[in-house]
């Protein structure tokens, strides 16, 4: 790779733009509603597992990643930097409670793609310094999904933070297929999901028309 091994950013932007985290506490069926988002055009999946061992994590990363692979989607893993090396994924995703970005750097191999999700506006301009290669910014409206989540961005909120990323954003947090368009207008690469895909009752459909909604 010409840029120092990275994975190049424009490609990137292009590949996060439906983007589903698959969390096995959103389903019972974390493999099948994947495939089905997958189906409905997800572009790239995350597994973030909070609760899982190192085991049961691993075992549902490579078949994921199997089923990524079919797909041409790009392979996350959330927090665990080990599982993402086991199972050959795409990328890790961290935050400021895991391993810090610079170190996972200095881990992994040329092309491999590190997301981060910054508190301040001081982590969201050190991201691309410290070798992330795109930010997850939220939570854009309230949500669910997430119990420490943080108070909502909103849009202003949103666009300021978009403003000052040196790298490509996911909106993440309380997107649904109603309000996704808003978040892409902030000029936003992507939108990541859990509950409006794996808690639909059709998730390829429901994937189809947030990739619709977004222009895809
Ligand atoms: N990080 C910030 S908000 C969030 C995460 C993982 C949860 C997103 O879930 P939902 O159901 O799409 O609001
Ligand atoms: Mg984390």
């Amino acid at each position: 790779m010409a840029n120092g091994g990275r994975f190049p950013a424009d490609e990137l932007r292009e590949r996060l733009r439906v983007y589903l985290v698959s969390d096995p506490e959103a389903t019972d069926d974390l493999i099948g509603a994947t495939q089905a988002s997958l189906d409905g055009g997800a572009t790239c999946v995350q597994l973030r597992a909070k609760h899982l061992d190192g085991y049961d994590f691993w075992r549902r990363a490579v078949t994921l990643k199997t089923l990524c692979g079919q797909y041409g989607a790009l392979f996350i893993i959330n927090d665990r930097l080990d599982i993402a090396l086991a199972c050959g994924a795409d990328g890790v995703h961290v935050g400021v409670s895991d391993l810090p970005v610079d170190v996972v750097r200095g881990m992994v191999p040329a092309g491999f793609i590190i997301g981060y999700s910054p508190q301040t506006d001081e982590h969201v301009m050190a991201s691309a310094r410290m070798g992330a290669d795109y930010v997850g910014l939220g939570p854009v409206y309230a949500t669910g999904s997430k119990a420490d989540a943080g108070a909502p961005l909103g849009i202003a909120g949103l666009k300021l933070q978009l403003a000052i990323s040196p790298v490509p954003v996911v909106g993440i947090g309380g997107i649904t297929i109603a309000n996704a368009p808003e978040v892409m207008a902030t000029g936003a690469d992507g939108v990541a999901v859990i509950s409006a895909i794996l808690k639909a009752a059709d998730p390829a459909e429901a994937t189809r028309r947030l990739a619709q909604a977004i222009g895809r």
